[in-house]
Formats: C-alpha cells, sequence, structure tokens
C-alpha cells in the first residue's frame, strides 16, 4: 500500500510537473559535493529556502506566490558552515542568500565612491566603500571569502514549483549514499497547491471573460518519499507554519506521525523571528530570544542549528546503553 503511494506520487511528478531540463547535470553536481565533503569529514545539510511560485497560465503572466523573504533559510546556511557544515542551498531564485542578506535594504552605489586624492576625485578604476553604509562589511566579505575558497556552499536556484520539487527529489537521491551524515532542512515555504500543466490556458487569461474562478489540486506530499525512499537514513526536519498558535503543535505532531521524519520545526507567522518549538516524537522544546537578545542582534537561526547540529550528532552515533548484567 505505502509503496503504491510511493510510486504514485513519483508518476504524479513525472506526469504533472515540467522536468527541468538541467536536473540530471545538478544532480551530479550536488552527489560530487556531497560525496567530497563526507570524505573529508564534513555532515551535508540540503537547506531549501524561499517561496515557490505557481503559475496561472502555461506563458505565464500570473502567478500565485507566498510571503517566504528566504531569511530563515539564508542565516542557517551561514550558522550551518560555522557549526562545521557543508551546505547545498536550494533556494528560490532572488530570495535572501547567505552573507549578503544582511545589505539587501542598501543602495550599493550609495555605499560607494571614487577615492579622491589630493581633493580630487576621479580616478575611476579606484571605488572605496564607505563602511558605514555597510556595516560589518569587512568581517561578512571575510567570511564569504573563506566559505568560497572552501567551497562549503553549493547555491541551486529554483523559480516554480515545478522546479522545486524535481531538483528536491534530485538532492535526496543525490545525498543517499552518504546516509546518516545527511541532513534535509526543509524551510522553504513551498504551495500546498497548483493547476496541473494539462488544464492550464496556455495565453494569458483574459479579463474581458469576466471573474476568474480557480480550481487548484493538492501539490503530492514530497516528504512521504523522501523520508521512505530517495534518503532514507537521512535526518529530516521540516518546518510547519500557521497563523493561528492553537493548531500549531497539534499539526506538528500529526506530520511527525504521517512521515515518520525526525523534527518540525513549528512557528507562527507573525512571531517566527523570535520563537520556535522543535517537536521530535519525544519533545517540544521552545526557543524563544528575550527582548535584549533582539536588540543584540541575535537570530533565533542560530538556536534552531544549535539544537539541530546536537541532534543530528545523537542519530548519527545513537548512545548505546550497556546494563550491568546480573
Ligand atoms: O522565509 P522566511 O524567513 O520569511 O520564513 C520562514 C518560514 C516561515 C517560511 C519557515 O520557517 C517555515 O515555516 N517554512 C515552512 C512553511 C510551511 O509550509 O508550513
Amino acid at each position: 500500500m505505502a509503496e503504491r503511494r510511493i510510486s504514485s506520487i513519483d508518476g504524479k511528478l513525472a506526469e504533472e510537473f515540467a522536468i527541468p531540463s538541467h536536473v540530471e547535470d545538478v544532480k551530479e553536481k550536488m552527489a560530487d559535493f556531497a560525496m567530497r565533503h563526507t570524505e573529508a569529514g564534513r555532515r551535508v545539510v540540503l537547506i531549501t529556502s524561499g517561496g515557490t511560485k505557481v503559475p496561472l497560465e502555461s506563458r505565464t503572466v500570473r502567478f500565485l506566490d507566498n510571503f517566504s523573504s528566504g531569511r530563515r533559510g539564508a542565516a542557517s546556511a551561514e550558522y550551518f558552515i560555522e557549526s562545521g557544515y557543508a551546505v547545498i542551498f536550494l533556494h528560490r531564485h532572488r530570495s535572501l542568500y547567505p552573507y549578503t542578506r544582511m545589505f539587501l535594504t542598501i543602495n550599493m552605489l550609495d555605499a560607494l565612491q571614487f577615492k579622491v586624492t589630493d581633493g580630487t576625485a576621479g580616478n575611476p578604476s579606484d571605488v572605496v566603500v564607505d563602511q558605514q553604509m555597510l556595516p560589518n562589511i569587512v568581517k561578512v566579505l571575510k567570511q564569504y571569502q573563506e566559505v568560497k575558497e572552501g567551497g562549503l556552499l553549493l547555491p541551486i536556484e529554483f523559480n516554480t514549483l515545478s522546479e522545486y520539487l524535481h531538483l528536491l527529489k534530485a538532492a535526496a537521491q543525490a545525498l543517499h549514499p552518504i546516509g546518516s551524515k545527511a541532513m534535509f532542512y526543509l524551510a522553504a515555504a513551498v504551495s500546498d497547491f497548483y493547476i496541473p500543466a494539462s488544464e492550464m490556458p496556455e495565453h494569458k487569461i483574459q479579463s474581458s471573460n469576466g471573474p476568474l474562478q480557480l480550481s487548484l489540486n493538492m501539490v503530492p506530499k514530497i516528504l512521504s518519499p523522501l523520508v521512505k525512499d530517495w534518503a532514507p537514513q537521512a535526518f529530516v526536519i521540516s518546518f510547519k507554519l500557521e497563523t493561528d498558535e492553537s493548531i500549531l503543535l497539534d499539526r506538528a505532531c500529526r506530520a511527525l506521525d504521517t512521515y515518520r521524519h525526525q523534527a518540525v520545526v513549528a512557528n507562527v507567522l507573525d512571531s517566527r523571528r523570535g520563537q520556535v518549538v522543535v517537536v521530535t516524537p519525544e519533545t517540544q522544546v521552545e526557543l524563544r530570544l528575550t527582548e535584549e537578545e533582539v536588540q543584540k542582534g541575535v537570530e533565533i537561526e542560530e538556536r534552531i542549528v544549535s539544537n539541530l547540529t546536537s541532534a543530528h550528532t545523537k542519530f548519527i552515533n545513537p548512545v548505546s546503553l550497556h546494563l550491568p548484567e546480573t
């Protein structure tokens, strides 16, 4: 029964979601990355980040989108790297990106000037950075360059829901050989609904036809084959977002019951920057920043990553219980 469900999700993926032409190349890249870092003694985390776009027309003019900025995924990538992981960053095109995320609201051209020598500005090859406009730029640039030199971050972009689903499947298969050394940190906000290609109009929907009624199908629950089939030994963390706090923990527990993975990070839309609950089959641990920590610039992602990397260590090396012989 379970096998039939898994293969039907696979079939649905192939039939109803356009396969990106570069998926096999990306899979090979991810597999090489994972193997190289595992051989060097590192663990590998696959982070998904950002929202998904669901097209309404095949020559897409309009689409359904969601709120996710990608900040959680981008910040977490930095903390995972700091904790010794190599990171595959499967993110939505133009969502927040590790390291550059800190400077996104700044107009770069306002932060750059031609160097002034002897009272004259002008050698166009001499550009200086106003470090007041880009706080911490030197520290962040150093970190970024070290990460680049160490090849610790593999960025992979997606845009549409179809791309996301196929690339996540490819990632899971690429990480299969490294077994429990792989972590999946599924922080992207993925649409639950879509219009199948067979039911999608080709051209721009005309407003002259009157009010628009949409009928959306359910997106297949890809966590199921990921956990059971594609990467069965991996440490898998999903995220659950609600706006109604009263149903959050119940939904998180239900997800764990259904998919049998290792943990759910549960959060509420309005408080997600300062408070989450890490739910496992045995525990519910609340992580919360104090007002003082928020003021100091502490980020909740640092706490989430610390909690999960410790849990991953225990997952890889379960403590065997030696009972005294009687
Ligand atoms: O991307 P962001 O930093 O704005 O928000 C993070 C988040 C709320 C998308 C993430 O924590 C999350 O809960 N993702 C899963 C959402 C869901 O499908 O329930």
